[in-house]
């Protein structure tokens, strides 16, 4: 059972798509007394501010991409996308938007607030007895979910959203980036490499260094001479090329897309209705308007570029929108930093300086300071409406998509999102560490992000920023091979972790192998999902809400509807502690004495057992009278 409510006059934001308008009952009036456990009164909920009361054994649920784990008790999170590679404990805003909670206390019940404005949810920070959800602007809808279980009401809110977005199938494969292959010569040395190895490869992914100048929809001539026989030249070796597609165009008379842009009006205006102007990687830059229709069908209609190469799939970035400094504001530093230079610059002028140049990037300021037209014709302020910018990008390019190419599937994902952008492409978890810390929280997020409709997803793996260590990379694989988007990333200057610089290459080989031997249940349980409105990959007190051990389990996840993962996810460790809640069989898919794939599988096994997990095994439990067959080894699906 689903009621929204409403305050004041509410910013439409495509979360739920209209044909679900019959799914909800649309009140009129805000009722407080609908909600369980609410302490506000009437006037500070119309006022934005929502307070629950929380006895000690509740626990709460949801916010998608947020940094720690699957209870989402004793934090304190924030709704404003950011651009952001450090992903600690501390952080209070990742790269998404997705403000679903469901609470699992005396009464269940779900929370999605309809509101693409700051909003914060202190969950137990402030006071360890209080959720306390605040929006900067009340102006918004609330949709309250009632049921018996919290996983009851996520399928309601699935439901609600609509269905996730279906990928191609190769798109199930493996791929490999980094920040930093710029030429056809590194992508065929990549390629050369995993087929040499005979490590299962599906797609090489182009970052910004592919582009002219980082201009959008263009590709160097110098190092990409006749891109559609490169394109071609790869998909010969089942290889997809899968370029970045920044949010930021190059500010420059001449360029193509500039001028249109210009000419159209499809940009962003500053108050005085001018282009609004910031840097980011091209340097000025100026930012498409993905608020209104027209300007998200030109800008989608642009991918046909590189579409007509052969292109099958792409990923967005920066779609925040990254903002590195407004011309306007670095100038303001910069005659500061000069006015500082007369005299004996001391620890005053130390501090002034790193304070006016460290506040620069994505500042609120600069939030504050452009403008939208909406889709009703209205315009407003950026910061209002800061947490859709990333979904329209990605929304422009899927809509233009389906209509110009009905019968084509494409590889699409983002980087920041609003809930609803599922239904548009994937999202990738963004800059994360080479961390065993953050390959925890890949565990936790991609559940987090199952729960807001986000089944296309996965981590960089192996950790985008600092070094990687091969144990860490062979851990981090063994949990990506569960997760629908698997791929390889880092960042330019860190320890190069393509799978073939390592010794073991066996090893990488054998993991890789098994994803793709797993296949057919994976691509079929994600198809399931997304059909049922169901989660893909789920904390295990979703499906075992009565049995109390599951509660704190955190490190295991269910995969589909027959199997249990266990991923080793801390340094040197040999193993790890399993529990399982009902009758399982172990599946270890390990190597012979000659390197030969062998499948074991063992008696039946409850509850707690220690498991040994050596690195070059990967271990995953079986419901009892299930049956998982697994296919060939296979180098590529398509
Ligand atoms: O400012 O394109 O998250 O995956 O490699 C950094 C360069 C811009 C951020 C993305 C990352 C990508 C990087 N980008």
């Amino acid at each position: 059972m689903i009621n929204r409510f409403k305050t004041g006059l509410p910013i439409e934001t495509a979360a739920i798509p209209s044909e679900n308008r019959g799914l909800y009952k649309d009140n009129t009036v805000l009722d407080i007394n609908a909600f369980p456990n609410i302490m506000s009164t009437n006037k500070e909920c119309i006022d934005g501010l929502y307070k629950f009361s929380l006895s000690d054994k509740a626990m709460v649920f949801g916010l998608g991409e947020t940094v720690r784990g699957i209870n989402k008790k004793g934090w304190i999170y924030e709704s404003f996308c950011a651009d952001d590679p450090n992903h600690q404990e501390g952080k209070r805003s990742l790269y998404g938007a997705h403000h679903f909670i469901v609470i699992k206390d005396d009464k269940c019940f779900g929370l999605f607030i309809d509101n693409p404005g700051r909003v914060t949810f202190d969950i137990g920070y402030t006071d360890r007895d209080r959720l306390v959800i605040k929006s900067e602007n009340p102006e918004q809808y609330i949709y309250l979910i009632d049921g018996n279980e919290p996983y009851d009401i996520i399928k309601q809110f699935l439901r609600l959203i609509g269905k996730a977005y279906i990928p191609p199938k190769w798109a199930f494969g493996f791929g490999q980036s980094r920040w930093g292959y710029n030429s056809a010569e590194n992508v065929r040395e990549v390629v050369r490499q995993h087929r040499e190895n005979h490590i299962p490869i599906d797609m090489v992914y182009m970052d910004i260094d592919y582009m002219e100048g980082f201009r959008d929809f263009t590709v160097r001539e110098d190092n990409f001479p006749d891109f559609s026989a490169f394109v071609r030249e790869m998909h010969e070796q089942h290889i997809h090329l899968v370029p970045i597609i920044d949010a930021g165009i190059k500010e420059e008379a001449g360029y193509d897309i500039y001028d249109e842009g210009e000419e159209g009006g499809f940009f962003c205006k500053d108050a005085d209705g001018n282009t609004f102007v910031a840097a980011v990687w091209p340097g000025r830059s100026v930012f498409p308007d993905f608020m209104n229709k027209e300007s998200r069908d030109w800008f989608g209609s642009k991918y046909k570029k590189l579409i007509d190469a052969g292109i099958d799939g792409f990923w967005n970035d920066m779609n925040e929108p990254a903002l590195f400094y407004t011309p306007i504001r670095l100038k303001k530093a910069v005659d500061k930093v000069n006015g500082l230079s007369k005299g004996n610059p001391g620890i005053d002028s130390f501090f002034e300086i790193s304070g006016s140049v460290n506040s620069l990037q994505n500042s609120l300021e600069d939030y504050e300071s452009f403008y939208h037209k909406m889709d009703d014709g209205s315009v407003v302020r950026h910061d209002r409406v800061h947490n859709l910018y990333g979904m329209n990008m990605t929304r422009a390019a899927a809509e233009k998509m389906k209509e110009d190419y009905p019968d084509k599937e494409f590889l699409l994902f983002s980087r920041a999102s609003y809930i609803g952008a599922h239904r548009y492409g994937g999202i990738w978890q963004g800059d994360n560490k080479s961390w065993w810390s953050h390959l925890k929280m890949n565990v936790a997020m991609t559940a987090n992000l199952n729960m807001c409709g986000f089944l296309f997803t996965g981590a960089d793996t192996g950790g985008f920023g600092d070094d990687v260590t091969e144990d860490l990379l062979i851990r981090w694989l063994s949990f990506s091979i569960f997760t629908p988007l698997m791929r390889n990333h880092s960042a330019t200057g860190t320890r190069e972790q393509e799978f073939y610089r390592f010794k073991d290459t066996d090893t990488f080989r054998h993991i890789i192998g098994i994803r793709y031997r797993l296949l057919p249940y994976i691509y079929e349980s994600y198809l399931h999902a997304a059909e049922n409105y169901e989660m893909l990959l789920r904390p295990l007190v979703f499906d075992y809400p009565y049995d109390e051990r599951v509660l704190d389990i955190e490190d295991e996840l269910m995969l589909g509807d027959r199997i249990l993962i266990a991923p080793v996810v801390e340094q040197n460790k040999n193993g790890r502690m399993v529990y399982l809640p009902e009758d399982m069989i172990m599946v270890r898919l390990t190597r012979d004495a000659e390197g030969r794939f062998l499948e074991e599988r063992s008696e039946v096994l409850a509850g707690d057992n220690y498991i040994n997990v050596p690195l070059s095994d990967v271990v995953f439990f079986l419901k009892k009278g299930m049956t998982l067959e697994l296919s060939e080894f296979k180098e590529y699906i398509d």
